[in-house]
């Protein structure tokens, strides 16, 4: 029996605008599968050096694509990440950009425990929209959307409105 193809969707955007809370509840409600790539790299190792001025180990990024590659190909994915340049643009179906105003990023950072350059240097990430650009430039414009991430309201509807594309796509697809 073939299987049903399912879409793969890429939720990305600075760290702090909802990734994690709005991917995680889309796999619950659609059954597609969630991969957050910071988790994957930690419980994996997939790193390659230390970034001395951010005190974080740094991704090995040939090494993620190759440990996803193979699922990613099935289908049904959901992938997290602060980025998007880096994993193959045949991948995704579909690009969500979150997008959070500054104060309130700022704040939700500040909660995380985030401090002083680190602290700052997201928040401008977010106000120069470095992660939207660089999907813009590493996918099919047609195919990235901002989705903004502000209030609990617009978690529901931004999970609505994935949800609603994510069942339109495998109508269309099967
Ligand atoms: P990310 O995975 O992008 O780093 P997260 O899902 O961990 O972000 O969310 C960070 C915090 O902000 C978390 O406490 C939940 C809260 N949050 C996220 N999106 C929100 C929204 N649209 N409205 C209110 N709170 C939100």
């Amino acid at each position: 029996m073939k299987m049903r193809k399912r879409p793969n969707i890429l939720l990305t955007g600075t760290p702090g605008v909802g990734k994690t809370t709005l991917g995680k509840e889309l796999a619950q409600r659609t059954g597609l599968s969630y991969v957050n790539i910071g988790d994957l790299a930690q419980e994996g190792e997939l790193y390659d050096g230390y970034d001395e001025e951010y005190q974080c180990p740094i991704l090995d990024e040939d090494r993620v694509v190759d440990e996803l590659d193979d699922q990613m190909v099935d289908g049904g994915m959901i992938i997290d990440y602060h980025g998007c340049d880096l994993f193959p643009e045949r991948w995704f179906h579909i690009v969500f950009v979150l997008r959070t105003d500054n104060t309130q990023l700022y704040t939700r950072l500040e909660t995380r425990g985030y401090e002083g350059k680190k602290l700052q240097d997201n928040v401008q990430c977010e106000i120069f929209q470095t992660i939207y650009e660089e999907a813009m430039e590493a996918y099919s414009e047609d195919i990235v959307h901002q989705l903004t991430s502000n209030t609990p309201e617009d978690m529901d509807r931004n999970l609505e409105q994935i949800i609603q594309w994510s069942e339109q796509w495998v109508k269309d697809n099967n």
